[in-house]
């Protein structure tokens, strides 16, 4: 059954992907013969700039993961990667033509299976491209799927925003899921690492938010993420920080409602707004 390319955030453009090929839950197959050979070196580069990038800026759980990906050819095939993944947390990879709408993405999680993109950017978009490719979700978010912990972490965000779309919340959730599985940073023993896609997948961005004095720390606090809004083009100006994965799933476990009243009833900030009561982390 076709069904409608969904718009996603403020871009107007129509989505980049062919969406007459998904099926009602917005999946479709790799077709892994299709991609060019121009595609795979793309993939290879960009593997190869971020890779160079890990150390130093990239969370440990992210860097032991990686191999795991077995991407080091080229864009790999799904299947293989879900043989790996499922033996290690359950989780498997699904491709999508791009964005899907919200409903159908948190579902997708709740059932642990993780939308990637299956299309990658042009050699033109090598430094930046506005929506999620297969570069993006494969490297940037798949990796710590392998890791128990934030694997069940992802899939209390789905069940969390099944719910939270039936309240009408979704826009507060997402920005939970934005500055945690995308833009996150974690504090470890020897100083500050990203964990986020967003961060992981950028070559600019990974250096920037872990050791850039501009950029702005604060620790994670549930109801102050949630007021924020985010940046879609542009470098965040705030990133949350947690101390571990088990604090981020342990925040799924509280009722969301209430916590959605108090958002509700405060005022939002800007992204780059600063309050008395949070907690800066200084880089380094
Ligand atoms: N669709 N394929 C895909 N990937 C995403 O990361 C994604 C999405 N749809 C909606 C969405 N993310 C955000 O609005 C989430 O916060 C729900
Ligand atoms: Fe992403």
């Amino acid at each position: 059954m076709a069904v409608e390319p969904v718009v996603y955030g403020a871009s107007t453009r129509p989505p980049r992907g062919d969406y007459s090929r998904a099926a009602s839950d917005y999946t479709c197959d790799q077709n892994w013969v299709r991609y060019t050979p121009q595609d795979h070196d793309t993939f290879r580069r960009l593997l190869a700039r971020q890779s160079a990038l890990l150390p130093g800026h990239a969370a440990d759980a992210f860097v032991r993961a990686l191999p795991s990906l077995g991407a080091a050819d080229g864009i790999p095939r799904f299947d293989d990667v879900n043989r790996r993944l499922r033996a290690a947390t359950g989780w498997e990879i699904v491709a999508v033509p791009g964005l899907i709408p919200e409903q159908a993405f948190f579902q997708l999680l709740a059932d642990r299976r993780f939308p990637v993109t299956d299309w990658i950017r042009t050699p033109e978009e090598f430094d930046y491209i506005v929506e999620p490719d297969v570069f993006h979700d494969l490297f940037g978010h798949v990796p710590l799927l392998f890791d128990p912990v934030f694997a069940d972490y992802v899939q209390r965000y789905g069940q969390g925003g099944l719910r939270a779309h039936q309240l009408g919340a979704g826009e507060l959730l997402s920005r939970l899921y934005w500055y945690t599985i995308e833009f996150g940073l974690i504090r470890q023993a020897d100083g500050i690492r990203a964990y986020g896609a967003g961060i992981l997948s950028s070559a600019g961005e990974l250096v920037y938010s872990v050791v850039d004095p501009r950029a702005r720390r604060i620790m994670l606090d549930l109801e102050r993420c949630m007021r924020t809004r985010y940046r879609i083009d542009d470098y965040q100006a705030t990133y949350f920080v947690i101390d571990s994965f088990d604090q981020l799933f342990d925040l799924t476990a509280a009722d969301f409602g209430p916590i959605y009243d108090r958002v509700r009833a405060s005022e939002e900030l800007n992204a780059d707004a600063t309050q008395s009561s949070d907690s800066v982390i200084t880089a380094g």
